[in-house]
């Protein structure tokens, strides 16, 4: 009726609804990750972004934000205050335990090997122990494989490393790893690293090139030795709540765009790879290319047999031959 009268009044030419028609009702969701917003994960953490709202047609909206202590992102978004964070499997066998066995040193082969085992049935067994732990594995992504920076000497060789202060991340895989070469691992978030480098509470730590990079770990150590001792997985995980509550429409939207964001991160990493060792000498780093890494695998003997006995044994050879 209301209608009519006031086109009866010419008020409205067109067939213009007079009620405002209710905007379709968008949900933002927050994203978190360590790393600057040129990382290898800032930019994971974009395409996610764009390919949520793109295929959503703007019902959802990511928000990112930086937060550069992973466990305390990882139960921000266990707890629901956020609904995903990208993130190193450094702090996640804190949550997840069977994820440690992907942090033995010297497990994987190359990037490729390492793909292709995250992506297969090794690393989709590991994301569907996830929500026992109330958290969602998402996707696979990476962090690279790290390799040992410090500001005392030169690292060629496991002797190189005893009694070296090392900062590693909150992971007992990784510790024991420094400690049976007789360094002195110091667990801490990454958001503490830069800090206990300048002061020189630790002398040295051990990143993935790409992580080095972006965070200029060059103005804060001296040397890089090449190890590429450990792979390190990162991971995308999301909260069970929020994930569970999706439609399956809605769940594939952020499932395409969690691929979209592993295959942009990976490609960065592979572009860091290629690129990241002669920025960091350009920057001044006196670099270390030839690594004794068999005299390595040998020296960590030792925590070879202890993870034989942590984990299955047949699980680890299985990640070591697959794809051979
Ligand atoms: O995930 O804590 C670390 O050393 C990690 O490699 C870094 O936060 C990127």
């Amino acid at each position: 009726m209301l209608r009519r009268a006031l086109l009866a009044a010419g008020g409205f030419g067109l067939a213009a609804p007079l009620v405002a028609q209710p905007a379709a009702a968008q949900t933002t969701v927050t994203l978190t990750h360590p790393l600057p917003a040129a990382s290898h994960y800032g930019v994971g953490a974009v395409a996610f972004k764009e390919a949520v709202e793109r295929l959503s047609n703007g019902r959802y909206r990511v928000t990112i934000q930086r937060n550069d202590n992973e466990r305390e992102a990882i139960e921000a978004t266990q707890i629901g205050t956020q609904e995903f964070t990208i993130t190193s499997t450094g702090p996640v066998g804190n949550f997840v335990p069977e994820t440690l066995v992907l942090d033995i040193p010297f497990l994987f082969r190359d990037y490729a090997h390492a793909r292709a085992v995250l992506d297969g049935p090794i690393g989709q067994e590991l994301l569907a122990k996830f929500p026992a732990r109330g958290l969602i594995g998402v996707v696979w992504m990476e962090n690279g494989f790290r390799n040992l920076t410090n500001s005392r000497r030169e690292v060629t060789t496991p002797a190189d490393v005893r009694g070296l202060k090392v900062r590693t991340m909150e992971n007992p895989v990784h510790m024991r790893a420094f400690s049976t070469l007789g360094a002195l691992p110091t667990p801490m978030a990454f958001s503490e690293l830069v800090p206990a480098l300048q002061q020189g509470t630790v002398d040295g730590q051990e990143n993935p090139i790409p992580v080095i990079v972006s965070n200029n770990l060059n103005q804060v150590q001296k040397y890089l030795s090449l190890t590429r001792h450990v792979y390190s997985p990162a991971i995308m995980i999301g909260n069970p709540a929020f994930w569970n509550g999706l439609n399956a429409a809605d769940k594939a939207i952020f499932q395409q765009a969690a691929a979209a964001a592993a295959k942009t991160n990976r490609d960065k990493v592979t572009s860091d790879e290629q690129t990241g060792v002669e920025e960091l000498r350009r920057r001044g780093m006196t670099v270390q290319t030839t690594v004794d890494t068999a005299a390595f695998q040998a020296a960590l003997a030792p925590a070879f047999q202890a993870y034989a006995q942590q984990f299955d044994p047949a699980l680890i050879e299985r990640i070591r031959k697959f794809g051979q």
